[in-house]
């Protein structure tokens, strides 16, 4: 296998606005990866387009996905940053991946059961394939750690079964074996209006998430109108196990405040949700205020933005391109 430091890849799609879940479950974490790894950083806009992106939107959310990264502490002189589709060695090694996943694989991917609900045969073949094109993302650049939210799990065990299969294919050890990096307080951040259904940018309800392009008075309103139970916040984490909404927002709180949901339980143990909300309230708009105010400075300057993902995706393609020719060699295609 090729010699390198270790490498870290990772993506948002920009579906829409960058939410609390995407923050907390993947940005947040990648910041203090960015001194021990090398560390790339995509704004997955390929992936975006499985479901239907209006043009002009898609080109705003790119650099405001860009954005959010950045104010959230995405270092672009420690980290590449740049957009999916400038790079074509992703569009390209997905259309190898397809050769290689099974169809069997695919079938078993319940983030497209999810997505494509009960009319799977108008969902876009985009969308089933969307698996092997994240695979393609992370081995374009042999990259071997992945930071991700919980729902990404099964989507990366897919990524290190086409990685075995491509090598045991062609008998070469080529593709690493990735490990995925699943930490901190929030791992699966859950609706705010639901606890059983994860926060997402493309829920229809805007109160079921909070936007990192959310002002202050907007965070604050939805924490205070998020769902909860009317029984006071227990002393232990596992008194949380039946209480969804409860045991959610106590692992934000846990989450922002760099803590652990068991101490929080043992702060705020026998009070009701009013207090507990005004405190994760305040605690939100502190942490996120200064970030969506970044975010919205930097969405003034495009060119800045422009600027960081058109010279990220120069190296990206740079650490791509010799890889590709590998695979291409490796799979027998000639280049006379
Ligand atoms: N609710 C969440 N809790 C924890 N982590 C989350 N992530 C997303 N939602 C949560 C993590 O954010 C990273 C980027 O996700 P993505 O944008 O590529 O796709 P997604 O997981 O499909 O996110 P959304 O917000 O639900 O987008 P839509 O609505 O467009 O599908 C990933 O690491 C993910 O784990």
């Amino acid at each position: 296998m090729t010699d390198f430091k270790q490498r870290v890849f990772s993506g948002v799609q920009p579906s829409g606005n960058l939410t609390l879940g995407n923050y907390l479950g993947a940005i947040k974490n990648w910041v203090g990866l960015q001194d021990k790894y090398e560390t790339i950083f995509c704004v997955v806009d390929l992936h975006a387009i499985t479901t239907w992106q209006e043009p002009d939107v898609l080109r705003n959310a790119t650099r405001e996905v860009a954005a959010g990264m950045i104010a959230s502490g995405v270092d672009p002189k420690k980290s590449i940053i740049f957009n999916q589709s400038q790079v074509p060695a992703h569009a390209e090694l997905a259309w190898i991946f397809n050769c290689v996943a099974r169809m069997g694989w695919l079938n078993r991917m319940t983030q497209f059961k999810e997505k494509a609900g009960k009319h799977k045969e108008r969902a876009s073949v985009g969308l089933y394939v969307y698996p092997d094109l994240m695979a393609a993302d992370i081995l374009a650049y042999l990259a071997t750690h992945v930071p991700v939210g919980a729902d990404q799990k099964q989507h990366l065990e897919l990524t290190r079964d086409i990685a075995q299969k491509f090598n045991s294919d062609y008998g070469v050890d080529f593709f690493p074996e990735v490990e995925p990096l699943i930490f901190g307080a929030a791992t699966r951040v859950m609706s705010l209006r639901d606890g059983t259904a994860k926060m997402s940018k493309s829920d229809p309800s805007e109160n079921s998430r909070i936007n990192l392009t959310d002002d202050r008075d907007l965070i604050a309103k939805k924490i205070r109108k998020a769902r909860t139970d009317s029984e006071p916040l227990p002393g232990s984490v596992e008194a949380l196990e039946n209480r969804a909404e409860a045991k959610n927002l106590v692992n934000i709180f846990a989450a922002l405040s760099n803590r652990d949901a068991s101490d929080i339980c043992i702060e705020y143990e026998g009070k009701g949700f009013a207090d507990f909300k005004n405190d994760l309230a305040d605690l939100s708009v502190s942490v996120l205020g200064p970030i969506t105010e970044e975010m919205s400075r930097m969405m003034d300057d495009t060119a800045y933005l422009d600027g960081i993902l058109r010279e990220g995706a120069v190296n990206a393609n740079r650490m791509a391109s010799p890889i590709l020719d590998q695979v291409h060699e490796i799979v027998g295609f000639l280049r006379p």
